[in-house]
């Protein structure tokens, strides 16, 4: 009985020091790249690259701030593996495929965000820190698309909606 206790004893007092690290890490003056003290990058980590499944268009895609550009604009239907680089330099991205015939900056916005329920989402990549890639492969049917970031964090005590300021993009697959 006494034991037992004193092992119980021991995770607890092993697990307050984990919180303990973890609580240093918040510390800002770090001169990490996600730095900015909105706590973005806080828990989000690097892109991750798979390998291009044989067969499949590449298209190459830029994150930054305040735009999504890609390689091309109109691809042939099918797979289509996207290599999407966060460029940054300052903040997490995202990368979210929908399927719509609106104009890119015609989507509904609600608190800066853009609704996913009230969309056709296709399929998207979390966000990931800037200076690193991630790689999705979509098979895409014909028709229109846009690719948007949809991330909406305080900055500075004013909402910054990533989708608004510009990171939307339309995008075509043709039979
Ligand atoms: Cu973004």
């Amino acid at each position: 009985m006494f034991a037992s206790l004193a092992a119980i004893g021991g995770v607890v007092f092993v697990a307050s020091l984990l919180v303990a690290c973890s609580g240093g890490e918040d510390r800002p003056g770090s001169g990490s790249i996600s730095g900015s003290g909105s706590g973005t990058g806080v828990g989000i980590g690097s892109g991750v690259v798979e390998d291009k499944p044989d067969g499949a268009t590449q298209v190459d895609v830029l994150l930054s701030e305040w735009a999504i550009t890609p390689s091309e604009t109109s691809v042939r239907a099918g797979e289509i593996y996207f290599l999407v680089e966060n460029a940054g330099p300052d903040d997490a991205h995202e990368f979210v495929v929908i399927r719509t015939d609106e104009a890119p900056d015609a989507l509904p916005v609600v608190e800066g965000r853009v609704p996913e329920g009230d969309v056709d989402l296709v399929d998207e990549i979390r966000p990931y820190t800037p200076g690193s890639s991630a790689s999705i492969t979509l098979d895409l049917e014909p028709g229109k698309y846009v690719f948007i970031c949809n991330i909406a964090e305080v900055e500075g005590g004013e909402l910054e909606s990533h989708y608004e300021l510009g990171m939307r993009v339309g995008f075509e697959v043709v039979e």
